[in-house]
């Protein structure tokens, strides 16, 4: 089957180099493996308070991020995921068919809801996976590049198709999941046992921050007992993160890193992760900046967005017909 490639990110705040880890960094090469839908994640930002400004400029910052990774607007719709109405419509079909028990169950929902009052969780906080089903098999995706931190849900949503497959005929397509093989989890520089999050943000490199200010923020990174460069997550987080990071950079697996870093001193150690972060970081910094003087991400947004609403209108209108929704037309 061919590849359908699907990958989302929220506008909730400045994007990490977590994110830049998990979906940008590859952008370029997963245009080149089938067809992508790249999307803004704009109604998922709504499910923890957000104020309109920043969410509409965390929207226009992220399209430029995504062009200047390197997204093809020729081979790729980039879209808002609120510009495509479908996703919309299709969550309130498919709320359905996920369960209380099991949306209680995501990680996701109970660690971003122990920070809120309990009268202060919104339903579409806890109800994000169905919305995230939604996304995905609309567009009948079967590849979703991701962190490791949303597994569970793609784990979720392949629950859901097999829920309605096994009722409805075989009317949805299995997602799978892709990892990267290193970088799937990038913690926080100044607490490496928390992820690198951009709406809790602790020890991150935002990927707007300045050359200097992201050297200063690796040379000031966690490090831990012992001076081996080496990695060994349980026993060294702060180092086994940065390890990662490089070979991230790198496209490298950690074995060559822990090689070239044999005998390196944690300071020296820090000083390439940071040359290596900031000659990635630099020129996709410039490309965004040119990308913000120029607008073009509009053009590129109508233009996804019609492609996708396209698709999943069609999808849509399949799914409606499977369930019993009668359809006049
Ligand atoms: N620290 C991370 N390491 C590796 N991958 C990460 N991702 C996020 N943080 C890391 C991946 O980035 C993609 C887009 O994430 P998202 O915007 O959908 O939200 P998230 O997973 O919840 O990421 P954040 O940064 O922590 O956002 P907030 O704080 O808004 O919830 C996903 O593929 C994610 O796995």
């Amino acid at each position: 089957m061919a590849e359908r490639i699907l990958t989302g990110i929220k506008p909730t705040g400045q994007l990490t180099l977590g994110n830049y880890i998990a979906v940008l960094k590859n952008l370029k090469k997963t245009n080149e493996r089938g067809e992508c839908f790249i999307f803004i994640a704009d109604l998922h930002a709504l499910t923890l308070p957000i104020d309109p400004a920043v969410l509409r400029q965390n929207s226009i910052d992220l399209a430029a991020f995504y062009l200047a990774a390197g997204l093809d607007p020729n081979k790729s719709a980039m879209f808002l995921q609120s510009s495509v109405s479908a996703h919309a419509e299709l969550n309130a079909i498919m709320q359905n068919y996920l369960y209380m028990g099991e949306l209680s169950r995501m990680t996701q929902f109970k660690d971003k809801s122990a920070k809120l009052k309990e009268n202060a969780i919104g339903l579409g906080l806890f109800a994000y996976p169905v919305l995230m089903a939604c996304d995905i098999v609309l567009y009948d995706a079967n590849i979703i590049p991701v962190g490791e931190d949303q597994v569970q849900h793609i784990e979720l949503t392949r629950d859901l198709v097999n829920r309605f497959n096994n009722r409805y005929g075989n009317i949805l397509t299995m997602p799978k999941a892709e990892l990267r093989k290193v970088g799937k989890r990038i913690m926080s520089l100044s607490d490496p046992s928390v992820k690198m999050s951009k709406s809790d943000p602790k020890g991150d490199v935002f990927l707007k921050d300045e050359p200097a200010v992201i050297r200063k923020k690796i040379m000031s990174a966690v490090t831990d007992m012992g001076c081996e460069v080496k990695y060994d997550p349980e026993n060294k987080p702060g180092i086994s993160n940065l390890i990662q990071i490089y070979c991230a950079m790198k496209d490298i697996e950690i074995p060559e890193a822990e090689k070239l870093f044999e005998g390196y001193r944690y300071g020296d150690f820090k000083k390439a992760v940071a040359d290596a972060v900031i000659e990635e970081l630099e020129p996709f910094q410039n490309r965004y900046k040119e990308i913000i003087a120029n607008k073009s991400y509009e053009a590129v947004l109508k233009q996804g967005a019609e492609k996708a609403s396209k698709i999943a209108n069609e999808t849509l209108k399949r799914i409606q017909k499977a369930v019993g929704l009668l359809q006049l037309d």
